[in-house]
């Protein structure tokens, strides 16, 4: 999974990525437009695999991971205008978007105003997106004219795309049309699904400002600052400092895997072994089958079945041979709806 960090210049954005990854990439003294990366690769917490791991102690332990980008280079001026193909070129790849708002004094910009940032930001992906879509359907119009017929239904969601655009919507205001896969190869900005996260100045209280709990869109606030300090320190001491602090007792990390899990609707399956225990990586109602070939497209084309149990059944069972006398082992067949924690062994030949 790859979450892509944007918002107008000065509004913590490598801040976060900095809570988020640990890493010290440099908050910059006020630089509008300036085109600039930080990417970091992060293991995604999950207490259910360190359990695993304690039990089955294997060689290796290997954890789902998501890359986090932060992306500079919105000038945040008055008007919106086209990205860079930099900036374009880093965002277009991501899963979601994570859109950081100012709610602090900034030394340059003064003080807050969250709600017209997010609009001007919306305002920019919106305006981005419509020209994407104003020089395909004129592609299209040409084409026509040489004689060539185009994709009726590609036509027709790209012009209910340019009716919203114009409208100055996003395209996840419509969730069908933003998860067409006619549509995916666009990577349509406002198609993405977006947490939006509201920076607050540390000793504020924290709450939500926009309410916006959509299908594809979610808000969350932090203190971003007293996050990237935290970042910098190990998990046990962060948690010493949270209960002090009287924190919610999670990470930033942890909070922001949990909600773009669920806005994205993935979740995660086991393998166990000596050699290595690991968490992968599926979209929720995802099949046996599918699940097979995100471990090795060999598994899925020999694919025989699938044994499984459920995380908390092994954890009651204590051990293998103790949940197959109960009865907690289960054999399931290609269409088996894969669910959160399930372990799996596949029975596959090639
Ligand atoms: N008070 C306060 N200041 C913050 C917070 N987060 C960031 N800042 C400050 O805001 C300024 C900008 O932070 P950055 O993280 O560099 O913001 P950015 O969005 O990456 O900025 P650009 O890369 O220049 O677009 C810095 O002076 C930070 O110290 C916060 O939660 N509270
Ligand atoms: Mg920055």
């Amino acid at each position: 999974m790859e979450i892509g960090i944007t918002g107008l210049p000065g509004s913590g954005k490598t801040t976060i990525f900095n809570a988020l990854t640990g890493q010290e990439a440099k908050i910059n003294d006020y630089a509008p437009g300036l085109v600039s990366h930080n990417i970091g690769i992060v293991n995604v917490p999950d207490a259910r695999i360190d359990k695993l791991s304690s039990i089955f102690e294997p060689k290796k332990t290997i954890y789902a991971t998501v890359q986090y980008i932060d992306i500079g280079g919105i000038s945040g001026d008055d008007t919106p205008k086209e990205l860079s193909d930099v900036f374009l070129n880093a965002i277009r790849p991501t899963d979601c978007l994570l859109e950081v708002i100012r709610n602090y004094d900034h030394p340059v910009l003064g003080s807050p105003d969250p709600e017209k940032d997010l609009k001007y930001l919306d305002g920019e992906l919106i305006f981005n997106d419509l020209v994407v879509v104003e020089r395909r359907l004129e592609r299209i119009e040409n084409d026509k004219k040489r004689g060539k017929k185009p994709d009726t239904e590609e036509e027709a969601l790209l012009k209910t795309c340019y009716k919203l655009l114009t409208d100055e919507l996003p395209i996840r205001s419509e969730p069908e049309i933003a998860a067409n896969p006619k549509l995916r190869g666009y990577t349509f900005l406002s198609a993405k699904p977006r947490l939006v996260l509201v920076n607050h100045e540390e000793g504020e209280e924290i709450k939500d400002i926009f309410g916006l709990s959509g299908h594809l869109e979610k808000e969350l606030s932090f203190y971003g600052k007293i996050e990237m300090e935290l970042g910098q320190l190990s998990s046990e001491e962060a948690l010493e400092f949270r209960k002090d602090m009287g924190l919610d007792e999670r990470s930033a990390l942890d909070l922001l895997v949990r909600e773009s899990y669920s806005l994205l609707g993935l979740i995660s399956f086991f393998t166990t072994g000596k050699d290595e225990v690991r968490a992968w990586t599926i979209r929720r109602g995802d099949t046996a089958y599918i699940a097979a070939n995100a471990i090795h497209s060999d598994i899925q084309r020999g694919f025989i079945r699938a044994e499984l149990i459920s995380y908390n059944d092994f954890i009651t069972s204590g051990t293998m041979v103790e949940a197959q006398k109960k009865g907690r082992l289960r054999l399931e067949g290609k269409e088996y709806p894969v669910e959160d924690g399930d372990i799996i062994n596949f029975r596959f030949n090639v």
